[in-house]
């Protein structure tokens, strides 16, 4: 099956909007992520019609986003009509309904002069989105966000340890909660032989177990948990942001842009979802609030030609960072692939150590099929480290453990959430003791 490997587990929980705009997510599952057969409705998946969201009512909906041209390469999405429309995308579904430069002339680069907003957006209250502050200390984002992964190993941990002398069976079961929980059959084959190793035939409380858990979690991500670097005497770092799509892209780069500039450097960023207006309104708008410049082409223009632009023009200007957003694409559709091999090459022709981090963004949701990502993205774009979004939306994030051990590959941010405050510098520690559902955070890290 070329879509996904994980024909057997539970069909990926929908994301915090897609819960509250349930009627968009029933409509719009990423293709990707879609099983073959068709699945009942989920009883998540009928509530009351959703309710518009802030930008929404500042701009109501009136169509769908365009179709990608035909005479292009063949688009990353098969149908873009139908993915589900996050925050951004119910904000620009409006825009990209107006009309757009419809065909992909060859057009010179397009600087969009920073402060100034796009014209059809100037007066929006401050969006969620661009939060730059967090309201919340990181620790307690994290352990709400972590709470469906937490809980789930919660639950099943309590179930099996009820004041009983520990067995095998009782193993045995603790190994089943934690390979459900995606953590990976080796950690947690390792962990219950940990938890049985000099406890047999003695009670063991719930909390002492998670105490384990936790370690053994912060060991093996420890070696992987590196800040994503920024070498100040490169100017543009070159940031190319790649993955499937829907996976948090360009949501990640936003937030990534805005923890930089809030550092005091300046970005550039590259509208490179060249599929979809949406998107490039989407970066637009980053740009505009951030006070970022955003280097953009028309739709349907080709990415490798916007990269070399955005390369150029961020080079001139002695810019910082240049982060280059990409169209989500399957891992198993090649030629797609080849144009993302593409946009390395011409970045390489203006910089041959560009780019100098390629970032796989992975949605949490997805479970196992994360790891086919990893392995493929990375032989194809030699990813450099991994960011991993929406471990609010899913029980399963344990998978980040899974990936660490199989690949090896650092991990330099997690997502929470939809706000530029839900991003964080990864720290296996906190992950670690958030996901085993402890309540305080280690002494260590406070
Ligand atoms: N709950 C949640 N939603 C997220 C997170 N990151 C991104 N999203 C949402 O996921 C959807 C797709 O994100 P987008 O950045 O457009 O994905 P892209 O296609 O990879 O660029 C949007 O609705 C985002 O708001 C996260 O960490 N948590
Ligand atoms: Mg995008």
């Amino acid at each position: 099956m070329a879509t996904d490997s994980n024909a057997g587990d539970a069909k990926p929980k929908p994301g915090l909007f897609e819960r509250v705009f349930a009627r968009a997510a029933a409509e719009a599952r990423p293709p990707e992520a879609q099983p073959p057969a068709p699945e009942p409705p989920q009883p998540e998946a009928t509530p009351a019609p959703p309710r518009p969201g802030l930008f929404e009512r500042a701009f109501p909906r009136t169509g769908a986003e365009p179709q990608p041209q035909q005479n292009e390469p063949p688009a990353p999405e098969p149908s873009p009509a139908s993915r589900p429309l996050g925050l951004f995308g119910r904000v620009f579904a409006r825009a990209s309904a107006e009309p757009e430069p419809p065909a992909p002339q060859p057009q010179p680069q397009q600087h969009e002069p920073a402060p100034a907003p796009p014209p059809e957006l100037p007066t929006l209250p401050p969006p969620a989105a661009t939060e730059a502050v967090a309201p919340k200390g990181w620790w307690s984002r994290l352990r709400e966000g972590l709470a469906r992964s937490s809980d789930s190993i919660g639950s099943g941990l309590a179930a099996i340890f009820t004041k009983r002398k520990l067995d095998g069976a009782m193993l045995d079961d603790l190994e089943d909660v934690l390979i459900r929980s995606d953590l990976g059959v080796a950690t947690a084959s390792r962990i219950s032989g940990i938890v049985g190793k000099g406890r047999y035939d003695k009670e063991i409380e719930v909390k002492e177990v998670k105490e384990i858990l936790a370690a053994e979690i912060e060991r093996v991500l420890v070696p992987y948990a590196k800040p994503l670097e920024i070498d100040a005497a490169i100017k543009p770092n070159v940031i190319l942001v790649v993955g499937v799509n829907g996976s948090g892209k360009t949501t990640t780069i936003g937030k990534l842009a805005a923890q930089f500039t809030g550092e005091g450097r300046r970005v550039f960023l590259a509208a490179g979802d060249t599929f979809r207006a949406a998107a490039i309104e989407q970066l637009r708008i980053w740009g505009a609030r951030l006070g970022c410049e955003v280097i953009t082409r028309a739709q349907g223009s080709d990415a490798s030609a916007l990269a070399y632009d955005a390369m150029q023009a961020a080079r001139e200007s002695g810019a910082d960072v240049l982060l280059m957003d990409t169209a989500g694409r399957l891992q198993n559709r090649a030629e797609l692939m080849a144009e993302l091999e593409k946009i390395i090459r011409t970045m390489k022709k203006l910089d041959p150590a560009a780019p100098h981090a390629v970032l796989l963004v992975l949605d949490a949701t997805v479970g196992q099929n994360a790891l086919s990502q990893v392995e493929i993205f990375g032989k194809v774009a030699g990813v450099t480290g991994l960011v991993m979004t929406k471990l609010d939306g899913t029980a399963r994030g344990g998978i980040l453990v899974a990936i660490a051990e199989k690949f090896a590959l650092p991990i330099h941010y997690i997502g929470v959430g939809e706000t530029a405050g839900d991003l964080a510098a990864f720290d296996a520690g906190e992950f670690a003791r958030a996901i085993a559902g402890l309540e305080e955070e280690s002494a260590a890290a406070r």
